[in-house]
């Protein structure tokens, strides 16, 4: 902002996303309570300088009757959140349809399931229909509130036909557009019947940012691909006109976790987990229950490290945190269960009359607890098959300031591009791979883990979530100052 001379004055800011960050819950006819949801995207904003950011999105339930939606307007208004009203039928067909079902396994690389797949062509008119209209309602939100000068920033999957939507209103609003996933190659992406309209859409904003350099030049291939346009090392040109295409790799906000480690509750908290696990090596896994997340080979890859390491049995534990998600969805179900089958079958084989080797939780926890597990742990597994960045990444380091421990990544995480020198990398699919890297983990000298955490410690305290999302504004700013000169010129 110093940049742009815009000290002292405020950057207007509506950050528009599927999802607000608050929980509602209806008390009464015109009562509403609201909890707010510290994720990365919140406290990135709010520690942004200079910034007047307020939120639009999905309070993620429905409420068809005006008493109730004024009475939630009004209380969102308080938490500086606007709310876009979506009925069943379209959260049916826009998000779990055409969001959930087709973008996110897409995006991942992730094939539909067998039994869904000609389900999914049949329908697949129908959800893309809801997806813009859902888009539209979206952008109807954003003409109210919006005043000239405003940044206008549209997150995530979701809303890729946002940005067409508030430039056909208003050619001169500043638009970025910025994807949380990972952008998957052209060969995988052009397989999507809707490739062009949503890339097309998506080329009306001003700035569209990836977390990866490897995203954000997937993104341009398929441009020039599909669309037969021109990439340039801005971005991708279309008559004339450039959208900037760019990464910006998240962080966290690491003095968060820092100072969550001082306070007494998680001290509490660390040292009855130090206790309560005296004489075992720990290691930990914390992740939504989804696909992506490899939860399944990640245990595999487990007990393989058990059965050819059995000096080992009875002397480590792995924790496995998983929050399930969308658990009404079947796969996810099966998933669910798949999971529990495994960890039942491994604790049977491996457990002892007084330990088991693997405890499994289904359940988010709070952020103290999470803090005192990131910090006592020795080992972290994040074993994403595909994962837009992956935070938890982030958060282990940031907690492991003394104990110093390992972290084995994925490589097909973002965060492998960021933390890679530091961590062990694995290809996840691969558990013998895995195996043997949970035992170089649990056997490697002081200085080399001191070596690997220093790199990523230094990483993360340094590309924290203020700075992408600082970043990002004051790049969207710029382009479009530099796209009004050379009009002008
Ligand atoms: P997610 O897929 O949700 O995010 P991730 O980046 O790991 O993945 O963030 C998960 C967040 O949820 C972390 O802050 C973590 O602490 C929290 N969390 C996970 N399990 C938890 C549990 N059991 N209890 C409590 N908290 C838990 C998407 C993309 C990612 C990308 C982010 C941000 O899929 O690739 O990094 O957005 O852009």
């Amino acid at each position: 902002f110093r940049r742009l001379g815009l000290r002292g004055m405020k950057q207007r800011l509506l950050v528009v996303a599927n999802r607000l960050p608050v929980s509602a819950n209806r008390r009464g006819e015109d009562q509403w309570s609201l909890e707010i949801s510290a994720g990365g995207l919140v406290s990135a904003l709010l520690g942004v300088k200079d910034v007047d950011a307020k939120w639009i999105g999905w309070a993620g339930v429905n409420v068809p009757d005006e008493v109730g939606q004024r009475a939630l307007t009004r209380a969102l208004a308080e938490k500086r959140c606007i709310p876009v009203f979506l009925d069943e039928e379209i959260v049916h067909q826009y998000y779990n349809g055409y969001c959930n079902n087709i973008l996110w396994p897409l995006f991942h690389y992730l094939g539909l399931p067998q039994e869904d797949r000609l389900a999914t062509t049949r329908n697949f008119e129908s959800q893309f229909n809801a997806y813009k209209r859902a888009n539209q309602m979206f952008a109807d939100v954003v003409y109210q509130h919006y005043q000239e000068g405003d940044v206008i920033w549209c997150h995530d999957y979701h809303l890729m036909f946002l940005p067409k939507c508030l430039k056909d209103h208003d050619i001169n609003m500043k638009v970025g557009w910025f994807l949380h996933t990972p952008f998957p190659s052209s060969e995988i992406y052009r397989t999507l019947p809707s490739r062009s309209e949503l890339l097309r859409s998506v080329l009306c904003a001003d700035l569209v940012g990836f977390h990866t350099y490897d995203y954000a030049r997937h993104f341009v291939s398929a441009c020039t691909r599909i669309l037969g346009l021109e990439g340039t090392p801005e971005g991708v040109e279309d008559q004339g006109r450039l959208t900037r295409v760019a990464a910006f790799p998240i962080g966290i906000d690491s003095e968060r976790f820092k100072r969550a480690l001082e306070l007494p509750a998680v001290k509490r908290h660390i040292s009855e987990l130090t206790q309560r696990f005296a004489g075992r090596k720990v290691m930990l896994g914390v992740d939504r229950l989804d696909m992506i997340k490899g939860i399944p080979q990640k245990i595999l890859a487990f007990e393989k490290f058990l059965e050819e390491n059995h000096e080992w049995n009875d002397k480590v534990v792995l924790l496995q945190i998983a929050v399930p998600t969308r658990t009404d969805v079947p796969e996810y179900q099966k998933l669910t269960s798949q999971v529990h089958e495994i960890v039942g079958r491994i604790n049977g084989r491996f457990g002892t009359l007084t330990a088991v080797p693997i405890h499994h939780l289904d359940r988010s926890l709070d952020f103290h607890a999470l803090c005192a597990l990131y910090a006592v742990t020795d080992v972290a597994l994040v074993t994403s098959l595909r994962d837009g960045m992956n935070l938890v990444s982030y958060e282990y380091v940031a907690c492991q300031g003394s104990k110093k421990g390992v972290l084995i990544l994925s490589e097909f995480a973002g965060a492998a591009q960021s933390l890679g020198a530091g961590a062990i990398l694995v290809n996840p699919w691969n558990i013998t791979e895995v195996a043997d890297s949970i035992k170089h983990a649990l056997t490697m000298s002081s200085d080399e883990r001191e070596k690997r955490h220093r790199h990523n410690y230094a990483h993360v305290t340094t590309h924290t979530a203020q700075d992408w999302a600082e970043t990002f504004v004051c790049e969207l700013n710029e382009t479009v100052a530099e796209a009004q000169l050379r009009i002008r010129q």
